[in-house]
């Protein structure tokens, strides 16, 4: 508890902390992640499965397998993790959350100044005119077998999602900039392993890491945390509110 104790007085006096969150966060949502212990790379390859060369040469590998991952997260509820992550947002305890997951729960969970630097799934849109659509229009023009799905202008819809091989978005710019001016970054349920995300903690003065399995950032961090994310997020959120 001592650890726990140290961890929230770092937050609690620093300038500035943003967290930075991966698909660690929302296994206790029942999302597999990549490369944890019940990850996805048991029965795939990710990298390809949800590559943009596979969505936009083989429409129809991508409809079979990638785009279940994508389905798959539609009807996930918001963990202890993200809930603690959003009310240390609403008491001014963190500035917010820059994240690597496509599953909204972060929104769900009540967060508000939120990166989504590898897209969403709320949403898709037109490669040729950009029209804006809901998720569910891609849900049901695919379960009708059209594939891949088009807009009204003969285009081609494609997720919001940004794919192995896409260019990162205006989110991660932004994500840059607010590293810039932050003193310690909360890192939660990601292995850093994926490029150009895995450099944002070197903009921080002072790293927490809560993560299952060891990193690449272990021996540069303050406190490591090789624990479930869900239970320490909600030990240091109620010691921040003690101290
Ligand atoms: P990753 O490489 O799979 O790493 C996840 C890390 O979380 C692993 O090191 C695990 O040991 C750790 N972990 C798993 N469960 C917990 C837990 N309960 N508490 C603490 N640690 C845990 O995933 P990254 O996010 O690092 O990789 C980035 C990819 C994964 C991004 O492109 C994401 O879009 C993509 N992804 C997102 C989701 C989602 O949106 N929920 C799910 C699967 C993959």
């Amino acid at each position: 508890m001592e650890k726990i104790k140290e961890a929230a007085n770092l937050i609690k006096n620093s300038s500035k902390v943003m967290a930075l969150t991966g698909a660690g966060i929302s296994t206790d949502s029942e999302i597999p992640d990549f490369r944890g212990k019940n990850g996805y790379y048991k029965d795939m390859d990710p990298v390809n499965s949800l590559s943009k060369n596979r969505l936009e040469n083989e429409p129809e590998i991508f409809y079979r397998e990638g785009y279940k991952i994508l389905l798959d997260l539609n009807d996930k509820k918001a963990n202890d993790g993200h809930i603690a992550l959003a009310k240390m947002e609403k008491d001014g305890y963190i500035k917010g959350v820059i994240t690597q997951n496509i599953d909204n729960l972060h929104f769900k969970a009540g967060s508000k100044n939120i990166y989504e630097v590898h897209g969403e799934t709320r949403g898709i849109h037109c490669t040729k005119c950009q029209k804006s659509y809901s998720f569910k229009v891609m849900e049901e023009k695919v379960s009708k077998g059209e594939i891949p799905p088009k807009c009204n202008c003969g285009g081609t819809l494609r997720p919001n999602v940004v794919m192995f091989g896409d260019m990162m978005p205006r989110d991660f710019e932004l994500a840059m900039i607010e590293m810039e001016s932050t003193e310690t970054l909360i890192v939660v349920g990601t292995s850093l392993t994926v490029s150009p995300v895995n450099m944002l903690p070197r903009y921080a003065k002072h790293l927490i890491i809560i993560n299952e399995t060891p990193t690449p950032y272990d021996s540069y961090t303050d406190f490591v945390f090789h624990e479930n994310s869900s239970k320490v997020l909600g030990e240091i959120y109620k010691e921040l509110n003690d101290l």
